[in-house]
């Protein structure tokens, strides 16, 4: 096996209890980007972005905060109204989100959050949190995604109100430092498929798991709402194969997967003794680059991915 003891990626994902802390600390630098109790936001992005976008609306709405929808930047639609278009990228020059802010401008009040300050991101966007100690050398995000989620998610809870169940930010941090040190367990390291699952606010980490799993190792692997899994995915399940679970588990769902012979990985199911969502993905991203490894992959340079997608003018 080849070992990358030493990428980029690692160091990144190890550095996410502190960035959080960091995140949270800067939160009044941030009020002008961040949407205002009340108002009807969309939140936008691409790729990682996107989920953490969805996680983050999930979050605000069930919260009380106001209507809150997510979107791929490029399937935004214009026929909606308003108050506010929140984009989340890291790199702040990815095509489909410039292009969605700039054809928006003047129309509706626009925010974004990056991690470089020197990109079209800040033009394009009327207000800007920039997050430039959560930047990242690695193709792959950790530490920026979720720092921009850690941001989002202290500020709602700086409001007053999260949805029942959520921590507060401080222990998830307790937790990702806890999660860096948990061992993944052989089922997961070794299994031939994965399907994530969440609910609510994890159905977005789920999602940027599954995604992660697949930038960074090339593997196999699902992503669903955990209600919709009994509905078709669970087929996919089978000796060998893992459902990851993000946050409380549905009735029945342990016992399901037993059935077909799946391994049910469940750490932030319970609220008392489990670890914080966010911090579980943490786990799921440190599985990333160990099977990365595995295949003899280089965490810092996955196949076929850049930093940002920038498309050309045909
Ligand atoms: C978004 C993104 C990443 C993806 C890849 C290409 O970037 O889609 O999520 O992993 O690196 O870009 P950004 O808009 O957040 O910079």
């Amino acid at each position: 096996m080849t070992t990358f003891e030493t990428s980029r990626t690692s160091v990144e994902i190890a550095s996410q209890p502190a960035t959080w802390k960091q995140a949270t600390e800067c939160l009044a630098n941030h009020a002008a980007a961040l949407p205002v109790r009340g108002e009807r936001v969309a939140v936008v992005g691409c790729g990682t972005s996107w989920f953490m976008a969805q996680a983050y609306a999930e979050l605000r709405e069930s919260g009380g905060h106001g209507e809150t929808d997510a979107f791929a930047a490029s399937e935004f639609p214009h026929g909606r109204v308003y108050d506010r278009i929140v984009a989340i990228t890291r790199s702040g020059t990815t095509t489909e989100v410039l292009d969605l802010l700039t054809r928006v401008k003047s129309t509706v009040a626009t925010s974004a959050l990056t991690a470089d300050p020197a990109t079209g991101v800040m033009r394009a966007a009327d207000a800007v949190a920039v997050l430039d100690f959560a930047d990242e050398e690695s193709v792959v995000q950790t530490r920026f995604t979720t720092a921009a989620l850690a941001l989002l998610r202290a500020h709602l809870e700086s409001e007053g109100a999260l949805p029942a169940g959520t921590r507060p930010l401080t222990r998830a941090v307790q937790d990702a430092q806890r999660a860096l040190d948990l061992p993944l367990g052989p089922e997961a390291v070794d299994a031939e498929q994965i399907t994530f699952l969440g609910t609510g606010w994890t159905y977005g980490l789920a999602l940027e798991a599954g995604l992660k799993m697949r930038e960074a190792a090339g593997a196999w692997t699902e992503a669903y709402p955990a209600m919709e899994y009994r509905h078709g995915p669970i087929s996919i399940t089978g000796p060998g194969r893992v459902a990851w679970l993000f946050g409380p588990a549905p009735q029945g769902l342990a016992d399901d997967i037993a059935r077909v012979g799946g391994t049910f990985v469940s750490r932030s199911g319970d609220a008392a003794a489990g670890l914080d969502p966010l911090a579980d993905l943490v786990l799921a991203q440190r599985l990333a680059v160990l099977r990365a490894e595995a295949r003899g992959f280089d965490p810092d340079r996955p196949r076929n991915l850049t930093r940002s997608v920038i498309l050309g003018t045909a």
